[in-house]
């Protein structure tokens, strides 16, 4: 079937970079015959206005069509460019965090692309039916479209549609539960906010980035995912010491307890940890099963089975990538927070090391870019090598 061209405005997504990607990639799945407008506010407040608009640049060249429009706090970038005492102005307005995530130190150090960009940006666009614009129109004046200041600030306002050729009013500025959005969407007031204020993380009922379907009027959601901590951490030593929520066993396929860091857990942890596994019975390679922590500083231990290493022609990559997939998975499923992972079949096993931490790392940051939920990563390394291998694929 032929899947039709759609219409889609998002607004204030104030440097909440994920958000919008998640929004626009994962949510409503924007396709190269779909048009996306940005009513503004792609900056300041937020972690990473740079992502924002990096996101923006990219869609761009992947040929995906964008319209975008400027917003206040764009104007408050232009402006502060112009008049050093509205460099002051823009910072107090969430502007240091658009500086921090440049690594510039001020406004004259964010690279050129970028300002351009928004120099460049229009006020406002009529579509058929519709007026697409950041803040709205000061209709107390003959010519409305004579008030730059409020197309971009104003929120307050009666429509008056003879003012802009019968069309409503789509716009952002003003932060607006997305109940209170989809609520609204049958344009009594002839005009629409669909700022639900992604940034104010804070306040429960914000919080969320919406997109909206302009034809069929039907409102798209996702919430703020930018300041969850999904982080990865790496630490050299023994994973039987670590207060995680949950520790990963490279166990066998019988769980029968062995040498390494399997024969550690078991003796740290105690006999109540053999006795679950003896009910479990076994594990295939590649999948992942949950215990008891016993003794362990950690709640519970997940043992998954790596593969043994026979030259890289037996899928010995993808059953690495499903034991770490698969040990994660279950973590989250079992509601754990922290998870320890050892490097998995780099032992007795023999997988070679550098290969299985770059399957590692990459596993689990592709996990955590799509689990909604917060999980703490750590790579626990027990010998130098290893350590130093995956200091050098995290970048540290
Ligand atoms: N803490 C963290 N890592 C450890 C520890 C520890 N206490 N001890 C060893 N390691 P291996 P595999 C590291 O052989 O290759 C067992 O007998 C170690 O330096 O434990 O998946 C099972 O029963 C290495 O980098 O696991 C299976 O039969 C990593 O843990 C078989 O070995 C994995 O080495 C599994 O082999």
């Amino acid at each position: 079937m032929k899947k039709l061209s759609r219409q889609f405005a998002i607004s204030d997504i104030h440097g909440c970079a994920k958000t919008f990607k998640k929004l626009v990639k994962d949510v409503i799945k924007l396709s190269r015959k779909d048009t996306l407008f940005l009513l503004g506010d792609y900056i300041n407040k937020g972690p990473d206005s740079k992502g924002v608009i990096d996101f923006i640049f990219e869609l761009q060249k992947d040929g995906y069509s964008l319209n975008c429009l400027r917003g206040n706090h764009e104007q408050y970038l232009i402006d502060g460019l112009q008049y050093s005492w509205e460099e002051i102005a823009f910072l107090s307005r969430g502007g240091l965090e658009t500086l921090d995530s440049f690594r510039a130190k001020t406004i004259h150090d964010i690279p050129s692309k970028y300002l351009e960009f928004i120099k460049g940006l229009p006020y406002y666009i009529e579509l058929e039916n519709y007026l697409l614009i950041h803040a709205g129109l000061n209709f107390d004046l003959e010519d409305p479209y004579k008030d730059d200041f409020s197309m971009l600030n104003i929120r307050n306002m009666e429509v008056d549609l003879n003012k802009t050729g019968k069309r409503q009013i789509i716009h952002g500025h003003v932060p607006t539960a997305y109940q209170n959005i989809e609520d609204s969407l049958d344009f009594l007031n002839n005009h629409v906010s669909i700022d639900s204020g992604c940034v104010y993380r804070h306040i429960h009922a914000l919080n969320h980035l919406v997109a909206l379907d302009i034809r069929d009027r039907k409102l798209y959601i996702q919430r703020n995912i930018d300041y969850e901590m999904n982080t990865l951490k790496l630490v050299k030593g023994d994973i039987t010491k670590l207060h995680v929520d949950v520790v990963v066993n490279a166990a066998n396929n019988g769980l029968r307890g062995g040498g390494g860091v399997d024969g550690a857990i078991h003796r740290a942890g105690g006999p109540a940890i053999m006795e679950a596994c003896k009910k479990i019975g076994g594990c295939p390679t590649g999948a992942a099963v949950i215990t008891t922590g016993g003794n362990l500083p950690a709640k519970k231990v997940i043992h998954t089975v790596g593969p043994i290493w026979n030259g890289g022609n037996n899928q010995e990559n993808t059953l690495l990538e499903n034991a770490y997939k698969n040990s994660l998975a279950l973590a989250v499923e079992n509601g754990l927070k922290s998870i320890a992972f050892p490097n998995i079949s780099t032992g007795v096993y023999g997988f070679p090391k550098e290969l299985a931490a770059k399957i590692a790392v990459e596993t689990v940051l592709e996990f955590q870019k799509n689990q909604e939920s917060e999980i703490e990563v750590t790579f626990v390394c027990f010998d130098e090598e290893n350590f130093m291998i995956y200091k050098q694929v995290l970048g540290e």
